[in-house]
């Protein structure tokens, strides 16, 4: 495993003991220059623009019939209810999320590789890619838990090593995302402030972190900032439609006590050129099936 180079400094120090900081982005959003297939132009722009992009009908309906009954078959099976990589909800112990999900569902590890979403990844990334994580969030009807604020690359920097924001996500919706079951609410252009947060990381953070984040997340006040200079969007979607977000979006999203699940598909890409190192902000990575330290690009 690559350690740090002692004599290159933290560019994004966190979980940090001193007052934390906006840290302005020292890396691009959109990491090359070329012809914006398969995005669209408006969309690759908004993307660099803002940090992330929506892409309507990503799958068709067939297809978003296929996975809805690939996670009821996942989230029925004993034994993937039984593996650690699976998160209950603290309440009612209803699957929360299924980590490593491309290598259980086999359909899913197809999806992964799909053109219309390694692709984008490669194209945002300028490089080979490959999956750092992919878990499937239930966000069950009414006892659906959300999560609160956060920038993924916070946590993915400080807990798994990962040096720079040169990681994308796609959240591919199998139900219908509204304002009211949960979904996404994201700041755009926040991609380019790294908000750094107080706070050493526990020990096997990843524990507690995954139901509930305390440490990792920005103090109320950065977020009043943020919030003031951002803005806060929403991502409603159909099933079957996307987002697209740069690894440094502050993101979260609020409980769901509807009767409409929010159930999506959550893969993280990351450049072949951005490879885990040892954590900047904490003693020991985060297991594999959280963060992969097996680097071979789709
Ligand atoms: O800690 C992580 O890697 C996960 N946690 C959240 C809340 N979002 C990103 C990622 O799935
Ligand atoms: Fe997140």
């Amino acid at each position: 495993m690559r350690s740090h180079t002692i004599d290159i400094p933290d560019r994004y120090p966190t979980r940090t003991t001193t007052p934390s900081r906006l840290i302005e982005r020292t890396d691009p959003t959109v990491w090359s220059a070329g012809p914006e297939e398969p995005f669209s132009a408006a969309s690759l722009v908004a993307y660099d623009t803002n940090g992330y992009a929506e892409i309507d009908g990503l799958l068709t309906p067939d297809e978003v019939g296929l996975f809805q009954a690939e996670l009821r078959r996942l989230a029925s099976d004993e034994r993937v209810k039984s593996d650690e990589r699976t998160v209950v909800e603290r309440s009612s112990h209803a699957v929360r999320s299924i980590f490593q999900v491309h290598r259980i569902s086999p359909l899913i590890g197809e999806l992964v590789r799909d053109r219309r979403v390694a692709g984008r990844a490669r194209r945002i990334l300028g490089s080979d890619v490959y999956v750092h994580q992919s878990r499937v969030n239930y966000m069950p009807a009414f006892t659906g838990a959300g999560f609160y604020w956060h920038s993924d690359f916070e946590t993915w920097h400080a807990e798994d090593g990962m040096p720079a924001p040169r990681a994308v996500s796609i959240s591919i919706a199998l139900t219908d995302n509204y304002p009211f079951n949960g979904g996404l609410m994201v700041m755009p252009g926040s991609n380019r402030v790294f908000v750094s947060c107080v706070g050493r990381t526990p020990e096997e953070h990843y524990r507690t972190s995954l139901r509930e984040q305390e440490i990792g997340v920005p103090s109320q006040a950065d977020l009043t900032t943020l919030a003031a200079r951002c803005g806060i969007d929403q991502f409603t979607g159909s099933a079957g439609s996307a987002l697209m977000f740069d690894s440094n979006v502050m993101h979260g999203s609020g409980n769901n006590i509807t009767p409409f699940p929010r159930s999506n598909i959550f893969i993280v890409f990351n450049s072949m050129l951005n490879t885990l190192v040892e954590p900047y902000g904490a003693a020991i990575p985060r297991p594999d099936f959280i963060a992969s330290r097996e680097f071979v690009p789709i």
